[in-house]
Parts: C-alpha cells; sequence; structure tokens
C-alpha cells in the first residue's frame, strides 16, 4: 500500500498542494520533511501530536523528518486561527520553553538511524541572522501584500475592525515561508507538514521556494480535531491535555483518551496510533458488539500513553485505573492514590466538626446526596461506598471509619461518583 494511502485511510489528509507529484515524489525517494512547532508555552500538548506522529509515520516509511523547533518564530506569534493579536513574550521566557519543547519533541523520533535520521533544528540560528536591508530586498520583494491580505489568517482579522492585526504578526507568514527555503536550499527539504490550520502559511511558503529556487515543494495538511459532541478537542473541564507528565500525569493523560466517546474512539485510534488495519478493524466490531466493555478506548489510551509517556508509565496508569474501577484502593500507594483521585470533588473537614458526624452527614456534607432523606434512602439502599466497602448504616460514625494514608476517606456513590474527604487534624 502506498504511504499516502494509509494516511488517507486513517482520515489523516485534510489538503495536499499536489497529490499526484506528491505520490511520484514518495515512491521514487527519500524524502526530507519538516513540521513546525513555537514555543508558546512550556509544553507541548496533545494539539500537536498529530502533526508530531505525523514526523514519525513519515521516518517509518523511510523519509526523513525535520522536527523544526521556532526559537526565532515564536518571538513573533502566528496569527494563524487566533482571533486576536498575541502579547509578546520575554526572550528568556521563550528560551525556556523552547529548552522544554526541543526535549519533548526529540523523545518521539529516531535521530541514530544509519538510513534516515531524524533532525532537530532550530530556525532562531537562520532567522536571527537576515538584517533588515537583506529581509526586505531578498525576502520581501517576493511577497506580494495583495496575496497576504487573502489568507485567512490575515483576512479573518481585517475583516473584524475591532482586533485587527500588528505589521508583527502580519509579517509571521514570511517567517515561516523563509524556513521552508532555507530547509529546501540547506537540507533538500520537498515537504512540510502541520495542521490545516497552517495551509495559508505553507503555500506561501511553496510559491516563494518556486520563485527563487525555481523548484517545486509540497504541503500535507491535517485536519482540525473535532469531538461528535462539537467540543474543542483536547481540553477538559481541568484544562489543556499536556505532553508534560508535570503538567498532565500520565494517569490523567490515561484517563483522558479512557474517557472519549463510542462515536470518536475509532476514528482517534486511527489518528493517534500507529496499530495497523486488521487491529483496528477487530477494535471496530469490538465497539459495535460490546461497547460495555470499553476495549478500543483501553487500546487507545494504552498505545498513547506509552507513545508519550513510555510502556512502564502506560502500564502504571491502567493498573491505577483498574484498581479504581474494581474498588481496589487498598492496592494503591499514596502517590498513585493522589493522582487517581486528583481531579475528584474534594471536601475537607476540620477541627470540632467531623467529630460526631455520621455517615448520613457526611453524604449530605459532600454533596454526594442533595438532602437528608435521599441520602438515607441512598445509604440504606447500598448506593454508598465507603473506601471501596458498601455501608448501609445511616449512623455509622465517621470517626469510625478508617482514614486511608491517615487522612482520606473515599466516598462513593454508585459506580464512578467518587468524592475525596480530607480530614484534617
Ligand atoms: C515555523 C514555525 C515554521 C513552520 C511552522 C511553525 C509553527 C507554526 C505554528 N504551529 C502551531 C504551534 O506551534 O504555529 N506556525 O503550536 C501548531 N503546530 C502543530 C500543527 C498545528 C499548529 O505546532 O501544525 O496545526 C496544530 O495542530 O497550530 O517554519
Amino acid at each position: 500500500m502506498h504511504f499516502l494511502d494509509d494516511l488517507e485511510y486513517r482520515g489523516l489528509i485534510n489538503d495536499l498542494s499536489d497529490p499526484e507529484g506528491l505520490r511520484r515524489l514518495l515512491s521514487s525517494e527519500q524524502v526530507v520533511l519538516y513540521c513546525g512547532f513555537d514555543p508558546t508555552a512550556d509544553s507541548l500538548h496533545i494539539g500537536n501530536l498529530l502533526p508530531l506522529m505525523g514526523l514519525v509515520r513519515f521516518q517509518r516509511a523511510g523519509h526523513r523528518p525535520i522536527a523544526l523547533a521556532g526559537g526565532g518564530t515564536g518571538l513573533i506569534g502566528d496569527p494563524s486561527g487566533k482571533t486576536v493579536e498575541r502579547s509578546l513574550n520575554p526572550k528568556e521566557v521563550v528560551d525556556s520553553w523552547l529548552e522544554n519543547i526541543k526535549a519533548q519533541l526529540s523523545r518521539f523520533l529516531d535521530f541514530n538511524s544509519k538510513t534516515n535520521p531524524a533532525m532537530l533544528l532550530n530556525n532562531y540560528d537562520w532567522i536571527s541572522q537576515l538584517n533588515v536591508i537583506e529581509y526586505l530586498r531578498d525576502v520581501g520583494k517576493h511577497f506580494s501584500v495583495n496575496a497576504m491580505l487573502a489568507k485567512d489568517s490575515v483576512k479573518a482579522r481585517i475583516e473584524n475592525k475591532d482586533v485587527g492585526i500588528s505589521y508583527t504578526e502580519f509579517s509571521y507568514m514570511i517567517l515561516q515561508s523563509y524556513d521552508y527555503y532555507y530547509l529546501a536550499k540547506n537540507h533538500n527539504c520537498k515537504l512540510q507538514i502541520g495542521g490545516s490550520d497552517q495551509w495559508g502559511n505553507i503555500t506561501a511558503g511553496i510559491d516563494f521556494i518556486r520563485r527563487t529556487l525555481q523548484v517545486p515543494a509540497y504541503a500535507l495538511t491535517f485536519p482540525l480535531i473535532t469531538t461528535s459532541e462539537g467540543k474543542k478537542f483536547g481540553k477538559t473541564e481541568t484544562g489543556t491535555i499536556w505532553l508534560d507528565a508535570e503538567k498532565t500525569s500520565p494517569y490523567q493523560f490515561y484517563q483522558f483518551w479512557i474517557n472519549v466517546s463510542d462515536q470518536d474512539v475509532i476514528r482517534f485510534i486511527k489518528y493517534f496510533t500507529f496499530l495497523d488495519r486488521n487491529v483496528i478493524s477487530g477494535l471496530e466490531q469490538a465497539v459495535a458488539s460490546r461497547p460495555e466493555k470499553r476495549e478500543a478506548q483501553q487500546m487507545l489510551a494504552y498505545e498513547v500513553t506509552s507513545l508519550v509517556h513510555g510502556e512502564s508509565e502506560a502500564a502504571m496508569a491502567r493498573k491505577i485505573a483498574g484498581a479504581l474501577f474494581r474498588g481496589e484502593l487498598a492496592s494503591l500507594t499514596e502517590s498513585q492514590f493522589k493522582d487517581a483521585l486528583s481531579g475528584v470533588p474534594t471536601t475537607s473537614l476540620g477541627g470540632e466538626k467531623k467529630d460526631g458526624m455520621t455517615l448520613l452527614d457526611l453524604v449530605v456534607e459532600t454533596g454526594l446526596s442533595p438532602s437528608r432523606s435521599r441520602g438515607r434512602n441512598d445509604i440504606e439502599s447500598g448506593a454508598i461506598y465507603v473506601n471501596d466497602a458498601k455501608q448501609t448504616d445511616p449512623g455509622l460514625k465517621v470517626s469510625a471509619v478508617e482514614r486511608l494514608y491517615n487522612k482520606y476517606i473515599v466516598m462513593r456513590k454508585g459506580k464512578k461518583n467518587y468524592h475525596l474527604v480530607i480530614l484534617e487534624p
């Protein structure tokens, strides 16, 4: 199967600049390609994962990927997909973010391959060498402002008079075009990939290369990911899903994928794993015939978590999730326990208050039950669990309940509704 057909099967192709030309190119030579990542935060997030895995897919197919860290462009700010002008970040801040991002990028690619090693480059190295006369004479002269104004990223901001766009952000596409030109000239790079928001910047580069180097160059963009509920992908109530384990723990990361809906799971498996068609169609059947087992979600979560955090972290996350699911809290270490319950609603009870409280007081206090009468009913009907054990006595004294790690009580109503109680001394 042609590599492009696999991308097509996975739904990964949003747009291609010259489908026939690129198809021929990919089957006739080892192609150098790149994707850029700007340091706009101290970590990459799952929105960067599709193009990053795109680089990996190309490398696995024998081509040579360049991960480009935008140490230069990150100082300017891409207006693509942004409705308002961004504030400029100080250079020291961008530099420190850049270091994190370079480290993250390098974990995904193989730099030691004998045949097609990856490269990691920083566009600050060449953009910072441009002087303003050169920039305007040798680069700017090839860009028509008329064409630039017609690009979506600029047009949207010009149409909205209230926000507008600075000359700085307006110039961004020239810098990205210059990168593509620089990589074409110095590394024989012929393809740039990115999210669909990057189409305007990438095609501007292709035009610039054609005018100056008189060689063809190609664009491939990935679709913008939406969820079936039309929600923004990669954001939860607790915020962005980061690739940095300090910002989003491997367990939280794993949980994000576990919670993908049945409508989305197969599409996401195609996007975010390297599993082959046979395995995927098996999972598709599993979703259709026994969705309650969530086999596809578990596979997705395990695969993506091992890709980003390694197999042992993925196995650990799976273990925590299993322990919570089967009601085996006691099998977790304290730090796993905290991680597992980090997103759960929490009530702290201090001093006087907890003395003499009953289980009925507690279910009402935590909000697990909306009233005392409902609380009594919830407890007596067996819906309330304390540290994984069913408790049916509304009068049970809280002081008599075992405290995990000396200060926690885990309350649960039904299968999933957790509440963490912290007992302060
Ligand atoms: C210099 C910088 C280049 C080529 C690209 C770039 C970065 C690009 C950009 N990309 C987004 C980012 O950095 O802003 N101008 O956060 C982001 N990208 C991944 C995907 C994206 C895109 O890293 O392309 O579409 C998200 O899916 O928004 O020479």
